[in-house]
C-alpha cells in the first residue's frame, strides 16, 4: 500500500490545506504506521498552521503508542480516504528522467532527446536543510515606491535618469561630447557622441541615418551601408543608448560613424557563485486558471521536490504569470478554467502547497498577473499576497535583482522578448532559442529598451529597466520557450511554462516547451533540466 510515498503525504497534506517541509515529509514516510502518522500530525497541527514542519511531526512521534501488535489497527479513515484519493494514477507521480546538460560552452534550446518517464518518487528527501546558510537579498523592487504620475515630465525623468546611468557604462571607452556642442563643431573635426536611438531611417541609396539623442538635443549619425558596422544597425532598438565615434561632415551637419559601442556586458566579467552545493529551480508561466494549466505536470514537479535527487534545491524563483488572469487577450476567457482572479489566485496557491515548506519561493508579476501592465510592475498587493501567504514567499517587483548566496540572479517577466524577436534578424532572437533574444537585452544593459511599442512601459523617476550590475544570471520567462546558454559568463535562462499549447498559440504556430523545470548549480552555474510533462 503506497500511502507511504512522499507524492501522497504531500497530497493529503495539501487536501488538507498545509504545505509541509521535506524533513516532515521524510519522518512522517519513514515512521513505522505512516498512515496513521500522518492522520496523528493532522490532528494534531495547530489550528493557524499553514505548513507542517518536522517538529510538528516529531512531537507527535514522541508522544507516539506503541503501534498495534497486531498489525490491524486501521489507518483513522479520513487521513486513508483523503491519501487514497489524492493521487490514485500511479503514473501521475513519475517524473520524467532529467535531460542533463551543461551550460558552460554552448547555447541550448529545449531538445526533444529527453529520456523515458522513470518513477521519481521511491526517495525521500532525507536532508536537514540549514535556513541559516542561506542568504538571500533582494534589490531594485519598486514596490511601493512608484511616482510616476503619466505626466511629461515623468517621461523626461525616466529617459535623463536612463541616460545617466547607460552613458556611464559608455563614458570610458569614448571622449563624448554634448549633441548641442557637436553642433557647434567646425566640418572635418572627429567627434564621439552618447545617446538615446530617436529614429533609424535608410537613405535612398541603401545607407542609414541614426539620429542620437542626449540631454542636450539630438544629432544626427550616418552609417555607410558597406561598413562592418552596418550589421549593427539590424540590432538596433528605439530608446537604446549607444555609443558613436566618427567624423563630421564639411558642413558638420552630420556624423560620419567609424565605429559603434553598446553598454554590454564586459567580457571580463567573472560571476559570483555560491561557496555551496545548492541549488534554484528557475520556473514561471505557471498559468494557474487556464484550461491549459498542465496540473499532472505541476504534481510530478512537485513531487519530485520531495524527493533525495532534489534536496540540495533550496530556492525556487518564479518569473511571473502565475495565474492565467482574465481579460488579457481576446477570446482569452473562453479558455479560462477558474473565471475569478481571486480564485484563480487560491488555486495557484493550493499548488503551490505542495512544494516542500522549506523552500525559499521568490516571485515576481506577468503580464498576466493582477498588478499593472505597464512595467516596472510592482509586487502584488496585500490582497494578493494574503492568498499567496502559506509559504511566506518574498515578494517583489518585475524586474528585480535578487541574490543568492552570492549569485545575482536579474528576474524579469520578459515581455520585451516580443519585441525583441519581431524586430531583429532571426539568427540574432527567436523564439526556437530565447536566450539569443536576453543576449540582446544583456548588450543593451536594459530589460526593455524600446518605449511606445508592444511592451508597456510607465514613466518613474528612475529607470527600473536598466541594467545597472551585471547580472549572474538572467531568468526571464513568458515567451513558453526553454533555452539557455550563456554570453560574456551571464547564464541566461528563458525557463519555459506550465501550460499547453492555447488556441491563440496555435494559430500563430507557437509551441510552447511545457513543463520542464531548469535547475542551475548556484556553485558552479551549471544548468540541468527536468521534464516533467
Ligand atoms: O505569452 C506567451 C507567448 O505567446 C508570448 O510570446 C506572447 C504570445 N501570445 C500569447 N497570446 C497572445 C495574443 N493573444 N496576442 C499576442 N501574443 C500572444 P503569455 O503572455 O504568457 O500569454
Ligand atoms: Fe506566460
Ligand atoms: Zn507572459
Amino acid at each position: 500500500m503506497p500511502l507511504e510515498t512522499p507524492a501522497r503525504i504531500v497530497r493529503t497534506l495539501v487536501g488538507r490545506g498545509y504545505n509541509a517541509e521535506r524533513e516532515a515529509v521524510t519522518l512522517i514516510a519513514g515512521s513505522d504506521d505512516p498512515g496513521r502518522t500522518l492522520a496523528r500530525v493532522v490532528e494534531a497541527a495547530p489550528d493557524d498552521a499553514l505548513r507542517i514542519t518536522a517538529d510538528h511531526v516529531r512531537e507527535v512521534l514522541a508522544s507516539a503508542p506503541a503501534a498495534d501488535p497486531s498489525g490491524t489497527e486501521p489507518t483513522p479513515p479520513a487521513a486513508a480516504d483523503a491519501a487514497n484519493a489524492a493521487d490514485a494514477d500511479p503514473a501521475a507521480s513519475a517524473a520524467s528522467d532529467p535531460s542533463v546538460s551543461a551550460a558552460t560552452s554552448h547555447d541550448n534550446a529545449a531538445h526533444t532527446d529527453q529520456s523515458a518517464p522513470a518513477e521519481a518518487q521511491g526517495t525521500p528527501g532525507g536532508r536537514n536543510v540549514d535556513p541559516a546558510l542561506r542568504s538571500l537579498e533582494i534589490a531594485n523592487d519598486m514596490t511601493g515606491q512608484s511616482t510616476g504620475t503619466g505626466e511629461y515630465d515623468d517621461f523626461v525623468k525616466v529617459f535623463r535618469d536612463r541616460y545617466e546611468k547607460l552613458s556611464k557604462l559608455l563614458r570610458g571607452r569614448v571622449n563624448h561630447r554634448p549633441a548641442k556642442a557637436i553642433s557647434n563643431m567646425s566640418g572635418g573635426e572627429d567627434a564621439e557622441l552618447i545617446g538615446l536611438v530617436d529614429d533609424v531611417r535608410s537613405t535612398k541609396s541603401g545607407h542609414w541615418i541614426i539620429d542620437l539623442e542626449d540631454t542636450t538635443g539630438t544629432f544626427p549619425c550616418l552609417v555607410m551601408k558597406d561598413k562592418d558596422i552596418a550589421g549593427y544597425v539590424d540590432e538596433l532598438l528605439m530608446d537604446e543608448c549607444i555609443a558613436v565615434q566618427g567624423t563630421l561632415s564639411g558642413d558638420a551637419g552630420i556624423l560620419f560613424v567609424d565605429s559603434m559601442h553598446f553598454p554590454d556586458v564586459p567580457r571580463s566579467h567573472r560571476s559570483n557563485t555560491a561557496d555551496r552545493d545548492v541549488q534554484a529551480a528557475l520556473i514561471s508561466d505557471v498559468h494557474v486558471g487556464s484550461q491549459e494549466f498542465m496540473a499532472d505536470a505541476w504534481n510530478r514537479f512537485a513531487d519530485w521536490l520531495h524527493t533525495e535527487e532534489a534536496a540540495r534545491i533550496e530556492y525556487l524563483l518564479i518569473a511571473g504569470d502565475m495565474v492565467e488572469g482574465v481579460g488579457v487577450y481576446p477570446n482569452q476567457d473562453e479558455e479560462l478554467d477558474v473565471i475569478d482572479i481571486y480564485e484563480q489566485y487560491e488555486a495557484f496557491s493550493e499548488h503551490l502547497k505542495s512544494v516542500p515548506g522549506d523552500l525559499e519561493i521568490v516571485m515576481i508579476p506577468g503580464n498576466h498577473d493582477a498588478v499593472r501592465l505597464a512595467e516596472p510592475q510592482p509586487g502584488f498587493d496585500d490582497e494578493l499576497r494574503d492568498i499567496m501567504s502559506a509559504h511566506d514567499a518574498r515578494i517583489t517587483s518585475n524586474p528585480s535583482m535578487v541574490t543568492l548566496e552570492g549569485v545575482n540572479v536579474l528576474m524579469y517577466h520578459g515581455v520585451s522578448l516580443d519585441e525583441v524577436i519581431a524586430e531583429l534578424p532571426a539568427d540574432k532572437a527567436s523564439y526556437d532559442e530565447p536566450h539569443k533574444a536576453m543576449y540582446q537585452l544583456l548588450k543593451k544593459r536594459h530589460v526593455a529598451p524600446q518605449f511606445g511599442g508592444h511592451t508597456r512601459l510607465a514613466p518613474e523617476e528612475l529607470d527600473y529597466l536598466v541594467m545597472e550590475d551585471v547580472p549572474d544570471i538572467f531568468h526571464t520567462g513568458h515567451v513558453h520557450k526553454l533555452g539557455w546558454g550563456k554570453y560574456h559568463n551571464v547564464l541566461a535562462v528563458n525557463s519555459g511554462c506550465w501550460q499547453a499549447q492555447t488556441d491563440f498559440q496555435k494559430s500563430v504556430n507557437i509551441d510552447p516547451d511545457a513543463g520542464y523545470a531548469p535547475i542551475v548549480d548556484l556553485d558552479t552555474l551549471n544548468m540541468t533540466v527536468r521534464k516533467f510533462s
